[in-house]
């Protein structure tokens, strides 16, 4: 049985595009022999009574469908209730999201189509790969904004590998919508955000995304709906979803409990020395005892967190606790070494003395200062190193 592919054309006011865009559509249809293709217009109720025009069309073309919001939804809004009745209702096994205002070229959809049956779960028409483009007539700055517009998004989520971010021409498998829908959720994803939010949850899943190259049509009739807040929305959007992988990622974590870790020591050594009074007699041994203590303290809440948070995914059984603790310690020594290394090598080799001021500030950089800032880096390599590939060693 042929597969159901379903363009999906969301509306508001485009009674004056509609009709030619259906039609084209349609004629497009006709060269498709291996899928199965149908059209569902979204529209909110257009107050042009855009869906008037598609019910008369219905009549002729039963492969023309309308699902009527009551209210206006925005775009992602009108993209999730239409998917939810393709892939519902209509069985459909792929959607195309497809503007009304002929701004995509319907004659490309055999190139997504083909794209799809060589095993892609998601297609982008793409106005920024060889091939593709925007109209000549633009002005300066719309083309400015929507070329570093992609710049600034592929730069921010460093993700470059896809090159048309905001492109409204897709097609998306009901695999990809299964997977990424639940995660959009509503307030964040209702406007015209949508579209990078889907295609970013795609991409961070690890679906095959590719792109065929397309050239955006200027509308040439009804109003454009894209709003100066798409802009904020876009920015705002993207900053917060960079800001989250970072706070989520293990290079952060590591460093916050190595953060803590260091306060923990100060405070615990502070704490044992005020137990051992300065004019004792032991108080040689005793600030020996303290300071290990304190480092001992410091080494076991890093162990805890480590094991709770930083490597949570990589929690370690009850039974090998005790000897991953052992080896935490000796990693721990082994970072310490390290540093002690680095801070008599660099003062047999450089020697210590005032390197340079900083402008200004007047504050004048010592030598040893770079020592323990270099034993404190590469310590800290040192510690990650070992706890990925020794103590929380990626599961099978
Ligand atoms: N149902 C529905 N459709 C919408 C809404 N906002 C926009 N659309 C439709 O989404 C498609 C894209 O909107 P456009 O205004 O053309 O946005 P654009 O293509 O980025 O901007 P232009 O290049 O200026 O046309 C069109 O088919 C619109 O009618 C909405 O709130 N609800
Ligand atoms: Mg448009």
């Amino acid at each position: 049985m042929k597969k159901t592919a379903v363009v999906i054309i969301p509306t508001y006011n485009e009674r004056e595009n509609i009709g030619v865009t259906v039609e084209r559509l349609l004629q497009v249809f006709e060269t498709i022999s291996t899928w199965k293709m149908e059209i569902l217009v979204v529209d909110d109720t257009s107050p042009d009574k855009t869906y008037e025009l598609v019910r008369e069309m219905q009549k002729k073309s039963p492969e023309l469908h309308l699902l009527l919001n009551k209210k206006k939804s925005g775009l992602g809004g009108a993209y999730l209730v239409g998917m939810a009745h393709a892939f519902g209702e209509l069985k459909s096994d792929l959607v195309f999201e497809f503007d009304a205002d002929l701004s995509h070229d319907p004659k490309k959809i055999p190139d997504f189509l083909e794209k799809i049956d060589a095993e892609s779960d998601m297609v982008l028409g793409s106005r920024y790969i060889p091939g593709g483009g925007i109209p000549k007539d633009w002005g300066m700055h719309r083309k400015f904004l929507s070329i570093f517009g992609n710049l600034i998004i592929m730069t921010v989520l460093t993700r470059f590998s896809i090159r048309d971010w905001t492109t409204g021409f897709r097609a998306i498998t009901k695999k990809v919508y299964e997977a990424v829908h639940p995660n959009l959720s509503s307030e964040r994803f209702s406007g015209y955000t949508f579209q990078i939010g889907f295609l970013y949850t795609a991409v961070k899943m690890g679906f095959k995304v590719t792109e065929v190259p397309f050239v955006f049509a200027d509308r040439t009739h009804g109003h454009s709906k894209l709003g100066p807040e798409y802009l904020k929305n876009t920015l705002l959007f993207i900053f917060k979803v960079r800001l989250q992988e970072i706070f989520a990622s293990r290079i952060f974590k590591f460093a916050v409990v190595g953060a803590t870790g260091a306060v923990i020591q100060l405070t615990s050594l502070t704490l044992y020395r005020l137990l051992v009074p300065e004019f004792s007699y032991y108080f040689l041994t005793s600030f020996f005892v303290a300071t290990f203590a304190s480092i001992e303290t410091a080494i076991i809440a890093n162990f805890f967190l480590s094991n709770k948070w930083t490597f949570a995914d990589r929690q370690l059984e009850k039974g090998r606790k005790l000897i991953k603790f052992i080896q935490f310690n000796l990693t721990s020594a082994g970072s310490l070494l390290i540093q002690l290394l680095i801070a008599v090598l660099g003062e047999t080799l450089i020697g210590l003395r005032p390197l340079f001021t900083i402008p200004f500030v007047g504050f004048v950089v010592e030598s040893g200062l770079i020592f323990a800032v270099t034993g404190i880096l590469v310590g800290m390599v040192w510690n990650f190193f070992a706890y990925t590939t020794f103590i929380w060693k990626k599961k099978k």
